[in-house]
């Protein structure tokens, strides 16, 4: 007789800005993870029973998700890696070890990419890790792991032998993206009204996310392109097609997300795209990001009549001098340009920019400032440079040593480090003079104003967001704080030890 194996899929929880601010939930990006998805898409075809649990969004403690997988006694779980949520998922693993050592605890994802050795040393709890790309490495371990074939002989994973920890060589990359099954979106709880993407990022709902391409060519110092790595591959113009209308005839789906690093790399396969979308009868709005130097009129004219609403922009910082720093291989005269051939093609356009890099000063930030005043900019998102594990310039600033003192705090809202010459108090207060200088202008206000009137879905989230803000202030002050929401101290200081979790 043959017994079902099970697996478990986790997106543990983790601090979007500090303890304290669990509000901004309501406004903020609940996308599910993309990667789970489509690793339960594949071990599905192959016989496993896979389920997910996206602990955020269904709002569970550790303890919570812990519980439930401990009562579904499932063969294995795997656990998607992200810095920030590191600590979050071994307190988990170590709540599921306990009650059921035999379950094997597989991780993986961008964290695992970049730090897997160092992750599996130090964290007992989880026993292999699957570096790269998931879906072909998952499918050889678990036919390794149930018929006690050695791991040695599975590409692309580290584990545990004896009181070593062994690397294999070469993950193998899936070449073909069309080959691989839609993503199990059926299995996602609350799909797809649960997972709503920030505040202002969609005209009109339900949403869902797409990758449809994976890798990138470009070494920008501050990304993290460990886990699809350089070599660029893409679904067909015509599966991306198939997935779009899935969404739509299946899920009621009115607007995508592409979640690709370089979704425009292709003229051709953009155009073949909207030229699909076009001939069909489903009218979907959509949004994607883009390198400035790959946006051009005539494709935005195409992209606006195709339904494209919104494409971000990394755009990083007014300054020439930190771009090349940056290694962004990008000018702020082409940004420009590009921000403006998109805002009079009638797309709105997003400026995802970058504070505190190394070689930021009081120039650098004065010319950002300048440069935002001048740009048609609809929405901006100003991001705390963050070194992640995995981005060149980790290595640069950290040299080899391996840092855990910050991971919790590597969500983008913090500075865990600062630039020579300028504090973080200084940047933090320089974050909210951009941001500030922004938001306020009438042109901006009388925007967001139209569009909270339009889509009431908006003004529900930022009334729940008001409410949730307020709870925690009156709850510090009953507490003695006085108001603040995390302790003085919390957030920053480079050298600050992490302790034992
Ligand atoms: C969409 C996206 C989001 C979404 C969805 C997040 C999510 N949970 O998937 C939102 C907006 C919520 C988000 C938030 C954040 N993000 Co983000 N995000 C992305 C983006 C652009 C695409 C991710 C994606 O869907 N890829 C496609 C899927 C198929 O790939 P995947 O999820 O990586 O999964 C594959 C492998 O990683 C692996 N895998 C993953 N999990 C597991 C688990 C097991 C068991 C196994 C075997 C394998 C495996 O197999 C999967 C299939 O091949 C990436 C950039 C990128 N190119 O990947 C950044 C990226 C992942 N984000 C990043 C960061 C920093 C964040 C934030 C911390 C803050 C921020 N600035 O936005 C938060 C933290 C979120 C969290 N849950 O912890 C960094 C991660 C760096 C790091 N070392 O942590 C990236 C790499 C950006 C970058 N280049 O620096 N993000
Ligand atoms: S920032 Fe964009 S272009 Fe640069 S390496 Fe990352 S994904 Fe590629």
């Amino acid at each position: 007789m043959m017994v079902e194996k099970s697996i478990i899929f986790i997106n543990p929880p983790y601090e979007r800005i500090a303890r304290g601010y669990e509000f901004v939930k309501h406004i903020t990006n609940n996308s599910p993870s993309l990667g789970l998805l489509h690793l339960a898409a594949e071990v599905r075809l192959r016989g496993y029973t896979p389920s997910i649990i996206e602990s955020d969004i269904a709002n569970l403690s550790i303890e919570e998700v812990a519980d439930q997988v401990i009562a579904a006694r499932p063969t294995y779980v795997g656990i998607t890696l992200f810095t920030v949520g590191i600590w979050s998922a071994a307190a988990i693993a170590r709540k599921i070890k306990a009650a059921l050592p035999h379950t094997t605890i597989i991780v993986g994802g961008p964290h695992i990419s970049s730090m897997g050795e160092e992750t599996i040393k130090r964290f007992k709890e989880f026993d292999v890790a699957v570096v790269g790309e998931g879906e072909k490495i998952l499918i050889e371990l678990l036919d390794a792991l149930d018929n006690q074939k050695p791991l040695s002989e599975v590409a692309g994973i580290i584990f545990r032998d004896g009181i070593f920890t062994r690397k294999t060589s070469g993950w193998p990359a899936n070449k073909v993206l069309d080959e691989l099954p839609f993503p199990a979106w059926d299995l996602l709880p609350g799909f797809p009204h649960a997972y709503k993407p920030a505040i202002y990022d969609f005209p009109r709902g339900p949403v869902a996310t797409i990758a449809a391409s994976r890798g990138c060519p470009f070494f920008c110092k501050f990304c993290d392109t460990s886990t699809f790595g350089s070599k660029v591959r893409h679904y067909s113009p015509q599966k991306v097609f198939e997935m779009m209308k899935h969404l739509h005839d299946n899920y009621g789906i009115r607007h995508i997300m592409f979640v690709d690093d370089l979704f425009l790399a292709s003229k051709v396969r953009t155009t073949e795209l909207c030229n699909m979308l076009l001939a069909s009868d489903i009218k979907m709005t959509w949004t994607c990001t883009a390198r400035v130097d790959t946006v051009k009129p005539d494709v935005l004219a195409l992209m606006k009549k195709a339904g494209c609403w919104e494409i971000s922009f990394g755009l990083e910082t007014g300054s020439n001098a930190l771009l090349k720093k940056m290694d962004k291989a990008a000018e702020v005269e082409k940004s420009e340009q590009a921000i403006k051939w998109t805002a009079a093609a009638g797309i709105r356009t997003k400026g995802l920019f970058m504070l505190g890099f190394p070689g930021e000063d009081s120039e650098t930030i004065a010319q950002t400032k300048a440069f935002i005043r001048r740009i048609p900019m609809t929405i901006m998102n100003l991001t705390k440079f963050t070194p992640y594990p995995g981005s060149p310039i980790y290595r640069d600033i950290y040299g080899t040593n391996i840092r855990e003192d910050h991971w919790e705090k590597m969500n983008g809202m913090n500075f865990v480090w600062s630039p020579d010459g300028i504090s973080v108090e200084e940047l933090d207060r320089q974050y909210q003079s951009i941001l500030t200088a922004f938001y306020k202008r009438p042109r901006v206000g009388w925007y967001y104003t139209k569009l909270t009137i339009h889509y009431p879905n908006h003004l529900l989230r930022l009334l729940r967001f008001g409410v949730g803000f307020l709870k925690a202030k009156i709850s510090s002050i009953a507490s003695g704080r006085g108001g603040l929401l995390v302790k003085p101290g919390n957030a920053h200081l480079n050298n600050e030890k992490k302790p034992a979790p």
